[in-house]
């Protein structure tokens, strides 16, 4: 494990089956101090400069909003951390994030643009994804529609594939490469839309998060090591106790995506089923990975935690000091969350909840078979990570400490944490499929999907 990290962080091909290096770590560390420094930094300098110029133009009056056009790891990352750091946004600029190619996401958000003061984003490693790509078109054309002229000037992307931008008649492109993960990119130029909302010396010190993370990991003893040792405990949770899932509880509103976020990089990562050599393996791999942010998730889920069938070891996330000047409910979100890990790990007897009052029980129901129902077994495992406050190193430190977690697990497993391809053969058959929805031709088909695609076809 610690060779494949150093392995790692030298620029090494870990990622064997796309024989690709995996240096996001790159992406935020100090000019000089790792591989492709010169790369990095002078597209790290571009971009950033661009984005003070949006921030000035949009001072002025010139852009109100952005729109990043991006899915998968073009998306996620950028749509989680703006949220996050609300408190550090400009104001007067509004960020919002089109994934999906249903339409569903983009009309509504046309609707409420103003063309003369909207900036498009695409972003896309490949500038071949189906979803992006439709939805860049439909942005164009609105653009065009109400009477925009400058595509050159509304329109910037974040790619690897500058010609194929070119083509799209984009001339402001931020590019990287392709020893940088789809869902590890939010470092890279795909964090232009971080960088346009909280400025360049903030992304620098989320950049500086990461990196003091990365140190942390490379350095600390296994001992002291958070990400090794949360990457063990997941090992430890997954093969010795089988626990399948974990419920992530962020005690802050603005990490309301980081579940989603989690999500990618957990079981998009680490959901293998074979070895790096293809063997089958003969242990569990990534566990389900989902949760809300607290208190939301006690009046909904936290009753299958507390009481359910399955053990679901709880991961919260909470933050000393608020970023609004409301006290009172931020010591009331404390105090949920306290009490949430409290009651997880302690649980109530039979005998005690038999002593208690309960208002509303059924009159006349047995009193021990009342106490069963009101008893909670304990001992259920949970983990708090607890920040000062939410600031753009502490969330840098947190997403990387996230990563390292996983690689640790993934490296343990054994597998081939950076590749996806899990991901590819919904997209060959949707491509397979999209012609014959024109054409109503179920020819050769299952039975089932041409049963559905008639019905579709109405
Ligand atoms: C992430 C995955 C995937 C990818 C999207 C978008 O690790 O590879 O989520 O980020 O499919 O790809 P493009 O950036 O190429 O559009």
């Amino acid at each position: 494990m610690l060779a494949l990290r150093d392995a790692m962080f030298a620029g090494e091909p870990i990622n064997t089956t796309e024989g690709r290096a995996v240096l996001h770590t790159a992406l935020r560390a100090p000019r000089g101090a790792a591989p492709f420094s010169d790369e990095v930094h002078a597209v790290l300098d571009a971009m950033l400069a661009y984005a003070e110029e949006v921030r000035a133009e949009a001072a002025r009056g010139g852009f109100t909003d952005v729109v990043n056009i991006g899915i998968g790891g073009s998306d996620l990352g950028p749509a989680m951390v703006v949220p996050a750091l609300d408190a550090y946004a400009q104001r007067g600029l509004r960020l919002h994030f089109v994934s999906n190619v249903d339409g569903h996401a983009i009309a509504p958000l046309l609707r409420d643009l103003d063309a003369r003061r909207t900036l498009f984003i695409v972003a896309s490693k490949t500038f071949t994804t189906q979803e992006t790509m439709a939805n860049a078109e439909v942005a164009r054309e609105w653009f065009v529609a109400q009477g925009g002229s400058e595509v050159a000037r509304h329109f910037v992307a974040t790619t690897s594939n500058v010609a194929a931008a070119a083509q799209f008649g984009i001339t402001t492109t931020f590019g990287f490469w392709d020893w940088v993960g789809g869902r590890y990119s939010l470092w890279s130029a795909i964090g232009l839309p971080i960088a346009i909302a909280i400025g360049a010396a903030n992304f620098r010190a989320l950049l500086a998060g990461g990196h003091a993370m990365d140190e942390h990991f490379r350095r600390a003893p296994p001992e002291a090591n958070l990400p090794l040792r949360l990457g063990l405990l997941d090992v430890w949770y997954r093969n010795f106790h089988g626990f399948s899932s974990r419920s992530i509880a962020p005690y802050h509103q603005g990490l309301a995506r980081l579940p989603a976020y989690l999500q990618q990089l957990e079981m998009e990562s680490n959901g293998k089923r074979v070895d790096r050599d293809g063997r089958p393996l003969a242990v569990a791999t990534s566990p389900v990975l989902w949760g809300e942010p607290g208190t939301n998730g006690q009046h909904a889920f936290f009753q299958m935690l507390h009481q359910g069938s399955d053990v679901v070891p709880v991961e919260f996330i909470l933050v000393r000091q608020p970023a609004h000047p409301h006290a009172d409910l931020h010591a009331k979100l404390l105090a949920n969350a306290l009490a949430q890990s409290q009651a997880l790990m302690l649980g109530k007897s039979a005998a005690l909840a038999a002593t208690e009052q309960a208002p509303t029980a059924a009159p006349g129901l047995d009193r021990a078979v009342l106490a069963s129902h009101r008893s909670f077994p304990g001992n259920r495992p949970s983990t708090t990570l607890l920040l000062d406050a939410l600031t753009p190193r502490a969330l840098g430190a947190l997403i990387a400490l996230h990563e390292h977690r996983v690689f640790t697990s993934g490296a343990v497993w054994g597998i081939d944490s950076f590749d996806q391809w899990g991901v590819e053969l919904g997209k060959a058959l949707c491509s397979a499929l999209l012609p014959r929805l024109a054409s109503g031709d179920t020819s050769g088909l299952d039975a089932s999907t041409a049963g559905l695609l008639a019905r579709l076809r109405g």
